[in-house]
């Protein structure tokens, strides 16, 4: 499919239009059209055969033409023009957080910065803060975003990585000479980022394997081909490495190959310990090298002595330690999550109405489904006044009376004020199933100020749960300043549950603050912060994220039944 190569050179299109100095309806034009082709569930090439492009929404007859010319030809005449009249390395200043067009164009005309280095020199040195519209403040936030960019660049969100695994993982087990196949490296162990790609196969027939592995139809270029390892990029810039193994070694490359390197290392040094020697091709007699095991990770695991280790933990944080006392806690399952708590309908900013997203809860085999709406004085996202609210409150009385096999419960995401109060009078608060708090403005307090606020959000009665409790977004945006261990201390004391906000770029609380909290005594929930029904699924990234920090079922109370929880939520 080459839908988001189409996207992607609208995109830029209009990027570029932008730095031109275009006017603004132009260039949404080319992002409406983009953004529409990325979300197709069709092949662009497809709908260009058969005559199609001008019924898809927002895409005009100029662009349409466009795009039939770039799926035809692979190239843009057009495209290929505006890019010459700027420098190459001009487009990558907007990935930069918080740089857009119209500052890339002044830095370009007036400095003559063209790429990501030229920009940190000029902020380093100060040339930035006398240009209109520029400060001190910006030379600082910029090269803070440098530093965020270049941090998570060459990775992708775990989300992408993971729909990217999965297919090519389908289309391989079609090759019907395969043995055995699984995902390795850091997407086995649900990472929050991924490097590149890693697949393990065992196969009596590693040259047809390797032949059909390229064939794949997103591959864009071939790296590497050989017989134990083959390496492809993916078109969207994804590289992913084939290994074919024997049948015998699959169990100890597969252990070797999800690593982490850090966890294999230590593995391989209580083998050595022990008596043997352990790689990739299984383990051994130290002093005979004589093969002892190797087929399956259990019998690597249990041969050292140690309880099998999800691949989620192995991470080295105690885990080896852990399996070698047979005192590893029994992990939360992908299944144990009975429903979430975090959706925004059409009430707010959420694009689905809630007998949409009920009956989507419902397919997915969910108990109960909260809904949570911005609350009055978020404004972008629409908050709903009080009055909406107590109106929203008697819908979701009237669904819940026409079902029966679901729980609707009504929430609120409610916004804490910079002077720690909360968006909805008491009076409002405590007519709802549950209340989440959350910091929607006003980030950049210091560390003392941003804890106290938020403490003091937690210390209202009506509240049950601190949305994303660190406000990051990965690549994006830093947590905010405040003292986790003050607001963990807090929740335990004030009996707030503090989310794993499941969004694949917040996925926050992150692991290490789970397993944290976990040891402090606090519980936790889970909520994808859903904005469409399209990202219920999101829910698998927060339970692989509570995986990697140690949590156990009865530490999340979405894997309590809805009576229960009911109980709990009325305390
Ligand atoms: P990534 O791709 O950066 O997200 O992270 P990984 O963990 O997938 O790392 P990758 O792709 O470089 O290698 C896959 C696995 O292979 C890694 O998790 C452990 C193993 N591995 C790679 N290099 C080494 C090494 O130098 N020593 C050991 N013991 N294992 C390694
Ligand atoms: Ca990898
Ligand atoms: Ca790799």
């Amino acid at each position: 499919m080459k839908n988001q190569f189409v996207a992607d050179v609208l995109y830029k299109i209009a990027d570029l239009l932008d730095i031109k100095g275009e006017i603004y309806f132009k260039t949404r034009a080319y992002r409406v059209a983009a953004q529409t082709i990325e979300n197709l569930d069709e092949d662009i090439e497809i709908i260009v055969r058969e005559n199609r492009i001008g019924s898809l929404p927002g895409v005009g007859e100029g662009i349409s033409k466009k795009i039939r010319e770039l799926v035809e030809t692979g190239k843009l005449e057009y495209f290929e023009r505006l890019r010459k009249e700027f420098p190459e390395g001009l487009l990558s200043l907007l990935s930069i957080p918080g740089l857009g067009p119209r500052k890339v164009a002044s830095l370009y005309k007036n400095l003559g910065i063209t790429n990501i280095d030229e920009l940190r020199k000029a902020c380093i040195d100060g040339k930035l803060r006398d240009l209109d519209g520029f400060g001190e403040i910006t030379e600082r936030n910029i090269l803070r975003g440098i530093h965020l960019l270049e941090k998570t660049s060459g990775r992708v969100l775990l989300n992408v990585a993971y729909l990217d695994g999965n297919n090519y993982q389908e289309y391989l087990k079609k090759f019907d000479r395969i043995d055995k196949i699984s995902i390795a490296g850091s997407l086995r162990r649900m990472r929050e980022t991924i490097g590149d790609l890693d697949i393990l196969a065992s196969s009596d027939y590693p040259d047809e394997l390797m032949d059909y592995f390229v064939k794949y139809p997103d591959v864009q270029r071939v790296l590497l081909k050989g017989r134990t390892k083959t390496s492809v990029l993916l078109k969207d810039g994804v590289q992913v490495d084939l290994r074919v193994v024997g049948k015998e070694s699959y169990g100890a490359a597969l252990q070797y190959f999800t690593g982490s390197k850090e966890h294999n290392v230590h593995m391989r040094s209580i083998a050595i310990k022990k008596g043997f020697k352990l790689n990739e091709y299984g383990l051994f007699d130290k002093k005979t090298d004589k093969y002892i095991v190797g087929r399956t990770e259990e019998e690597v695991y249990n041969r050292l002595g140690m309880s099998y280790i999800e691949p989620e933990l192995r991470e080295n944080r105690g885990e080896i330690e852990a399996a070698l006392e047979n005192k590893l806690p029994r992990i939360i399952e992908y299944d144990d999550v009975k429903g979430d708590f975090h959706v925004h309908s059409t009430w707010s900013d959420g694009s689905d109405t809630i007998e949409t997203i009920v009956d989507n809860a419902k397919k997915i085999g969910y108990s109960f489904i909260g809904i949570a709406d911005h609350s009055q004085s978020l404004k972008i996202a629409r908050g709903l006044s009080e009055e909406k609210l107590i109106k929203k409150i008697a819908e979701i009385e009237r669904i819940n009376k026409k079902n029966n096999d679901i729980r609707v419960l009504c929430g609120t995401e409610c916004d804490i004020k910079p002077d720690g109060s909360l968006d909805y009078s008491k009076n409002v608060l405590k007519k709802l199933d549950f209340v989440y708090i959350g910091i929607h403005s006003k980030f950049k307090m210091n560390k003392k100020e941003m804890t106290r606020r938020i403490i003091s959000g937690m210390e209202n009665e009506y509240v049950d749960f601190l949305a994303h409790p660190t406000g990051r977004l990965i690549g994006r945006r830093d947590p905010y300043e405040i003292d986790i261990e003050q607001i963990i201390d807090a929740a335990r004391e004030t009996n707030t549950l503090l989310e794993i906000n499941a969004f694949p770029d917040r996925l926050d609380l992150n692991d290490i603050n789970i397993k944290f909290a976990k040891e402090r005594g606090v519980k936790l929930v889970l909520g994808t912060d859903a904005h469409s029904i399209s990202h219920l699924h999101f829910m698998r990234f927060g339970i692989a994220t509570a995986r990697r920090g140690w949590l156990e079922k009865k530490d999340v109370l979405n894997t309590y039944p809805i009576k229960e929880i009911e109980k709990i939520l009325q305390k």
